[in-house]
């Protein structure tokens, strides 16, 4: 395999080459490392079937499926596939997945270490990912700030997100309130946390998810604090304008793959409806996710 560096204004690197039913265990380790170091990899020229796409996630780690069905696909219950097309009249995955600023499973206990996602289907333009490196975020952050997220803990759930199923038509909204309450309760995680790897803190919050800041204890502090570290990351910022925000645009072929502790993402879908479909596998590494 062959990595194209960026220059450091930007996240991630290019690899070239890259074969998984050629590579060795050390390329397997190399690319992880990659991960962990530039935080976005993006393998080019890709070219494989639901069951190698699978085959090459097992050995980069223990792949988690997505613990509801509607997201699966239907040979692979481990990819989650985002998709606006439907074959012979059935709607496969879901429609425009994660069209808000998250981490991926920042809700449950916990979270992937990688989501890799491998597009299948692009429309002409604007499909990407807003991604913001919070280990930045939290650098920046003014002292008092940083002492009050370091000191914090937050509440994340799904529930703003969670996505109404066919067979939840003509349900009483209170009955699935109640059912994404029992089957996803809040999760509770430190305001910051360090990177098991590379030792950086990273700001664990995201606009989408995180709904109360807590003291040390979990009681809940005002929501303002909260607003306020949300505002300093750039997730409330709706031009994506902010410095941090990085747009990073797919091409077929493309197989990326993001550390899943330090940034935070934004889908971004074409204003049109062109058909997109995308897949994604999600990753448990051999650390905890944090170190606390
Ligand atoms: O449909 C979606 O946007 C899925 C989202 C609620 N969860 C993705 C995840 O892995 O956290
Ligand atoms: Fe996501």
């Amino acid at each position: 395999m062959k990595v194209q560096y960026q220059d450091d204004k930007r996240m991630g690197v290019f690899v070239y080459d890259f074969n998984n039913k050629t590579a060795s265990d050390r390329d397997i380790q190399d690319l992880k490392e990659l991960v962990y170091e530039h935080k976005i990899v993006v393998i080019k020229e890709q070219d494989l079937s639901p069951h190698q796409y699978c085959d090459f996630g097992y050995r980069l780690g223990e792949i988690e499926k997505y613990y509801q069905p509607m997201y699966h696909h239907p040979e692979r219950e481990e990819i989650f596939v985002s998709s606006n097309v439907s074959q012979n009249g059935q709607q496969i995955g879901v429609p425009k997945t994660g069209k808000f600023w998250h981490a991926d499973y920042a809700f449950m206990p916990k979270p992937f270490a990688f989501s890799m996602v491998y597009p299948q289907l692009l429309p002409s333009k604007d499909r990407g990912t807003y991604f913001i490196d919070m280990s930045k975020v939290y650098q920046g952050l003014p002292d008092d700030l940083k002492s009050i997220a370091n000191e914090s803990s937050c509440y994340h759930s799904v529930r703003r997100y969670f996505k109404i199923r066919p067979e939840d038509v003509y349900r009483p909204i209170s009955e699935i309130l109640d059912e994404i309450e029992r089957v996803t309760p809040p999760s509770k995680h430190p305001t910051t946390f360090t990177h098991p790897v590379t030792g950086e803190t990273i700001l664990y919050i995201t606009e989408g998810f995180t709904y109360q800041i807590g003291d040390s204890q979990g009681k809940p502090q005002d929501i303002s604090v909260l607003q306020s570290l949300l505002a300093h990351s750039g997730q409330l910022d709706k031009s994506f304008k902010y410095p941090l925000i990085e747009h990073h645009e797919f091409e077929l072929g493309d197989l990326r793959i993001w550390d899943n502790r330090s940034l935070v993402h934004c889908a971004h879908y074409a204003a049109n409806s062109e058909p997109a479909v995308t897949f994604r596998l999600t990753l448990h590494d051999r650390y905890p996710f944090y170190e606390l």
